[in-house]
């Protein structure tokens, strides 16, 4: 309305062509204000494990945010993939990761948990994010229970803002937690479905994933935080309460996850979220029509600071293989 207002009195002023020339400047004004930042010296120094300024920081998360936005919290994968479990700061196995397995040849599932407890967790998550970016469609990022701002201001992620960024860090802890709000909670890669803890009590049908909300931070949602912080237990039949972690968070047993997989005809489950010493698990024997999986589901683990020797799963048509990093 108001440029409706200034154009009239312009056109009476000026007679018709200054009115024209002071539209067509008013255009390429605004063309020139929503010019997206270009960004591309900031994700190299990601890249290479640099850390960033704090407006670069910025500029790099806001963009990683308008993109994440944009994913759907299922993602579809075809080809061959390599699921990579928990790596907490862990940049050495990230970066080696990336060095063995191409994303050209792979799409490269990462289950979570990119911040908090290891030594490097900027840059590890700056790397794996400037990652995203290159590699689009071939990196995905899947959503863990530290990348929640409820988590991470305990664990060590928030201390790091603050070590590097003293008094800007407020503002980078939100952002980073903005953008972990937008990250996808699974991929369906023929058959397996990757996720960072597993099922949820109430979770029925992979529809109900795709509809779960974006941006919920912490998350509030009851299946989404399910879905971050259960564990599996051969020792329980349905959900049972899982009184180490607590909070609400639950064990799963073998028939709710039978139920699960045959209602949405998939072969078994890919997961992070624990530790075990040799670095991965198998879980649930059964028949899952994959050669090296005999059970409905592998856990995976791939951070060094636990003692633990860092393991992936490569999974190509119907072969499943569990290698050390
Ligand atoms: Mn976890």
């Amino acid at each position: 309305m108001r440029i409706v207002i200034q154009l009239k009195s312009f056109i009476q002023r000026t007679g018709l062509d200054g009115a024209m020339s002071w539209i067509k400047r008013l255009f390429s004004r605004e063309v020139e204000e929503e010019k997206p930042e270009d960004i591309t010296d900031i994700v190299k120094k990601a890249e290479q494990g640099q850390i960033l300024e704090y407006e670069e920081a910025m500029s790099f998360l806001n963009y990683l945010e308008g993109q994440l936005k944009l994913e759907p919290q299922l993602v579809r994968v075809k080809g061959k993939v390599v699921f990579i479990g928990d790596t907490h700061g862990d940049y050495i196995s990230s970066r080696e990761v990336l060095s063995r397995f191409s994303p050209d040849e792979y799409t490269l599932i990462f289950l979570g948990d990119y911040v908090d407890r290891g030594e490097n967790q900027i840059e590890n998550v700056n790397f794996l994010l400037a990652k995203y970016i290159k590699h689009r469609k071939k990196i995905i990022l899947l959503r863990g229970n530290h990348e929640s701002p409820v988590i991470n201001q305990s664990y060590g992620f928030m201390e790091v803002l603050y070590h590097v960024y003293g008094s800007y860090w407020p503002f980078l802890f939100i952002k980073y937690n903005e953008v972990f709000s937008n990250l996808p909670y699974a991929a369906k890669v023929n058959g397996l479905l990757a996720i960072h803890g597993g099922i949820a009590e109430g979770l029925k049908s992979l529809k109900q994933i795709e509809k779960l909300p974006k941006k919920d931070m912490i998350p509030s949602n009851k299946l989404a935080f399910e879905i971050l912080w259960n564990d599996p237990s051969a020792s329980v039949e349905g959900f049972s309460e899982n009184l180490s972690r607590g909070g609400g968070t639950k064990y799963y047993g073998r028939l709710p996850l039978e139920a699960f997989l045959k209602e949405n005809k998939l072969k078994g489950i890919v997961r992070a979220h624990e530790a075990y010493p040799d670095g991965y698990t198998f879980l649930f024997e059964g028949e899952t029509g994959i050669k090296g999986m005999d059970h409905l589901l592998l856990s995976i683990f791939t951070c060094r600071y636990y003692g633990i020797d860092p393991k992936v799963a490569i999974f190509d048509k119907d072969k499943l293989e569990v290698v050390s990093l």
